[in-house]
């Protein structure tokens, strides 16, 4: 037990510094990376395709898509921007060094902002730091409004947190109060947005902070 133990930290601490060495790049180059996370399906990959409507005309945007197929890969492709699949080989996370290795795929002189997709997965992905600046995590109505408390790594380590799905809010018994006191809670300084990404709603918050924290230089 007390091996296994040690064998993690190792794995971790070495995850770290791949993960500071991998900042150090993006912050030489300028560029600011998020890191989004969440469970299979609570919108990743269409947030990251608003997200990139609106910004990809003004800035220069490259996608890592941590996932084992091809298929979000082809939907960030339609917007014409850099992609990059990191076939994680059917791991739970992506790591520092599948970060590494994608990263090197892209020409970072032309970018602005890398988003990553990580692998759907509220546990492992909390473990290991990508290099990126800003941590996302996206939950949705559909999933129930006990998330927070029963993955509070996952939100401790996030920067903003997005709930997604508020067009199913009608239909759900889903206690936004309550998912608010939970997040406030874990992390009373992670900014939290409402949105759905099917009608729009709440997006432009979600943008607005992004241009304000993220990309105003
Ligand atoms: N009703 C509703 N459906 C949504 C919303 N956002 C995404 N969806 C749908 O939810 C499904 C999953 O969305 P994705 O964006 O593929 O989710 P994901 O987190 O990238 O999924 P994985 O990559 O498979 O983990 C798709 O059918 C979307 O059309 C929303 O705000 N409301
Ligand atoms: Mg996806």
């Amino acid at each position: 037990m007390t091996k296994k133990i040690v064998l993690q930290k190792n794995i971790l601490s070495k995850n770290d510094e791949i993960a500071a060495s991998l900042r150090k790049v993006f912050d030489d180059h300028h560029i600011r990376a998020i890191n989004i996370m969440a469970s299979p399906g609570s919108g990743k990959t269409s947030l990251i395709s608003h997200t990139l409507n609106e910004f990809k005309h003004d800035y220069s945007i490259a996608v890592i898509d941590g996932d084992i197929v091809d298929l979000d890969l082809k939907k960030i492709q339609s917007h014409q921007v850099q992609t990059v699949l990191a076939n994680t080989g059917g791991a739970c996370h992506l790591d520092a060094v599948m970060m590494n290795k994608a990263v090197q795929e892209i020409d970072l002189q032309n970018v602005d902002l890398l988003i990553v997709e990580n692998v759907g997965n509220l546990i492992c992905p909390a473990n290991f730091k990508l290099g990126t600046h800003v941590n996302v995590v996206v939950s949705s109505v559909p999933e129930g409004d006990d998330k927070p408390v029963k993955y509070p790594s996952m939100f401790k380590g996030a920067d903003v947190v997005i709930l997604n799905k508020i067009d199913y809010l009608e239909i759900e018994d889903f206690d936004t109060q309550k998912f608010s006191r939970d997040v406030q809670r874990i992390n009373p300084t992670m900014e939290l947005f409402f949105v759905s990404c099917k009608t729009g709603e709440g997006l432009k918050d979600w943008f607005s902070w992004l241009r304000q924290h993220e990309l105003k230089q």
